[in-house]
């Protein structure tokens, strides 16, 4: 998952924030989480002109590999990530224990949810 940004009128600051390019795509489209299956994000944060972009996770908590490259979390049962620009880390969680239905995530920069960096994931019980 890659949080990006635009600045669609060059003026030095971005206009469009969004996960992987599209702002507010997976609001219209949710990610489909099978609540029987771990879920492994790849983050990184690839924004200009923003010095920190984020992750929050609505209703569950992850473990979080800083950069990816231990084997072991470097933060445990946490629920909200800042990245610096070109940071990279791990998020690993469940849905097992939750009701299936929509859980939000999103940047904790009220501004970048407004222009576009928010989504669901829609989580749902194992297919028979
Ligand atoms: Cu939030």
């Amino acid at each position: 998952m890659v949080m990006n940004a635009f600045d669609t009128n060059f003026d030095g600051a971005n206009e469009v924030y969004a996960a992987n390019t599209v702002g507010q795509a997976y609001m219209n489209v949710p990610i489909r989480i099978d609540k029987s299956r771990p879920v492994r994000i790849y983050l990184v944060n690839v924004t200009e002109f923003d010095p920190i972009n984020s992750f929050h996770l609505h209703a569950n908590f992850f473990d979080y590999y800083d950069t990816g490259t231990t084997l072991t979390p470097t933060l445990r049962t946490v629920d909200l990530i800042m990245q610096c620009q070109a940071q990279r880390g791990i998020l690993e969680f469940t849905f097992a224990d939750h009701e299936p239905g929509m859980y939000m995530f999103h940047a904790h920069q009220s501004e970048f949810t407004e222009l576009g960096w928010v989504g669901m994931f829609d989580v749902q019980e194992p297919a028979a």
